[in-house]
């Protein structure tokens, strides 16, 4: 199986989860002359990653392979409880995440994407982190008194723990949000989340510690 990635973006919940399911797999590293290839959009004519390969089977949209890895290699148990409602649980957050959160980013990560008047790009940065923290204000109750975001560890968490790493980065604040802070330590002290992000950004990977 091959990943296509660029170090820290969404599709590290990815590589995180190829950890998780121990399977062997490649990873291929992306750029922003990569993913505007015509060879890359003829696999992801989003010319986004990740995108996933495995055998002649190419799959796009983060949400869709996370999902595919856990039910191809159920073993892992990252799928929540084995019923209708305990996948419904899995699936809830991993929306509110794909869906609402990562979007949320996107103003601050490039604001005159969304706004080309350059001299009110702060304004619109500024918007969006509120947004970010109306969505992590719901993240952090949910994990009072729960370590994961539904009852075992799922494929929900990776992707939370890639939004976190990127509230952090991009200077969201994030006072007063200790069940979030508990759960980026949590993350960091997993092997296969070490792995993953050591073999992305190198040794001396800059952990996220937020004033949180
Ligand atoms: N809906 C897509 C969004 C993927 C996405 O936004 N990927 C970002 C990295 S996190 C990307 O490749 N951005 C490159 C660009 O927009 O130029 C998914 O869920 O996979």
């Amino acid at each position: 199986m091959q990943l296509y990635y660029f170090p820290g973006a969404c599709s590290l919940a990815d590589h995180i989860v190829l950890e998780w399911i121990d399977v062997p797999y490649e990873t291929i590293r992306m750029d922003r002359n990569g993913i505007r290839s015509l060879e890359y959009l003829a696999l992801n004519p989003t010319g986004t990653v990740p995108l996933l390969v495995d055998g002649d089977f190419h799959l796009t949209q983060n949400a869709a392979i996370l999902w595919y890895l856990a039910d191809r290699y159920s073993a892992a148990h990252l799928l929540g409880e084995p019923s209708p409602q305990g996948r419904a649980e899995v699936m809830r957050w991993l929306s509110l995440l794909n869906s609402d959160l990562h979007p949320a980013f996107k103003p601050i990560f490039s604001p005159t994407r969304f706004l080309p008047d350059a001299s009110r790009v702060d304004e619109i940065a500024e918007a969006a982190r509120d947004t970010v923290r109306k969505y992590l204000a719901i993240l952090n109750a949910r994990l009072d008194g729960r370590d994961w975001l539904v009852d075992q560890r799922s494929i929900a968490d990776p992707y939370l723990f890639v939004m976190l790493r990127w509230a952090v980065r991009l200077n969201v604040e994030l006072k007063g949000f200790e069940h979030l802070g508990r759960f980026l330590e949590r993350m960091y002290a997993d092997p296969g989340v070490r792995k993953a992000i050591i073999e992305e950004e190198g040794e001396t990977a800059e952990r996220a510690r937020a004033a949180i």
